[in-house]
């Protein structure tokens, strides 16, 4: 299996986070964002979409992180991650659904505006994107601060896809201008899960490491 990513991606980093976790062999490519890669003409063969991750696994190409990760936990045979059971895996599934519609398309969209146009792009950051950002991740943060009020991971008792799903942005959580005081079982929640080893493995070196091929 082959995996394209980039360093620092939130998206690869979830991927990432996965194969570490359940311990795949998977050969990982990294891409660089600023030399323009992901829109070179062999890689959109693969990802019409120009972004990563993208995973080659024979004559499979698929991309969407969600479905890259929901399709590695089932390759393994220890698939913890994402069980077999119908229900728990609806469970793990709506917030990934919810993640990707909602709060993380929120804090995202944030990170990207405020933190990512300015430091790695040199623009300024749509402000009116950056309100409205704000806005949306204010409704949608409480509920997931009310989710974690009595619970240590996203479904059931252990970390599931779900987690690594909801977290994928965490890099820039103190970052973005977003006042997280008022939701402490999220802060808790994104404070525990950062410490996982699975997904620090995955976290870039440095500020100036993000988008460029590491050195090996
Ligand atoms: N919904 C996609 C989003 C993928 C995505 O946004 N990838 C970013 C990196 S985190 C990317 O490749 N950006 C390059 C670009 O937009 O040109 C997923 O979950 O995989």
């Amino acid at each position: 299996m082959k995996l394209y990513a980039i360093v620092g991606s939130p998206n690869s980093r979830k991927v990432l986070a996965v194969i570490n976790h359940l311990g795949l062999e998977v050969d990982t490519e990294y891409l660089d964002l600023f030399a323009g890669d992901t829109r070179k003409p062999a890689f959109n063969t693969l990802n019409p979409n120009s972004m990563v991750p993208t995973l080659v696994d024979g004559d499979l190409t698929l991309w969407e992180s969600n479905a890259i990760i929901q399709y590695l936990a089932d390759k393994s045979e220890d698939n913890h991650l994402f069980p077999h059971d119908f229900a728990i895996r609806a469970d793990i599934v709506r917030w990934q659904c919810w993640e990707l519609a909602h709060f993380n398309q929120a804090f995202g969209t944030l990170a990207f505006e405020a933190i990512a146009k300015p430091n790695f792009m040199d623009v300024q950051g749509d402000q009116a994107i950056i309100e409205w950002s704000k806005a949306q991740l204010t409704r949608f943060a409480s509920v997931l601060n009310m989710h974690l009020q009595d619970r240590s991971y996203m479904v059931g008792d252990s970390i599931t896809l779900a987690d690594y799903s909801i977290i994928h942005v965490e890099f820039f959580k103190e970052q973005v201008p977003f006042d997280w005081s008022m939701y402490p079982h999220l802060n808790d929640y994104f404070d525990r899960m950062r410490q996982s080893p699975s997904w620090l493995a995955t976290a870039p070196k440095s500020l100036e490491a993000i988008g460029r091929i590491p050195e090996k």
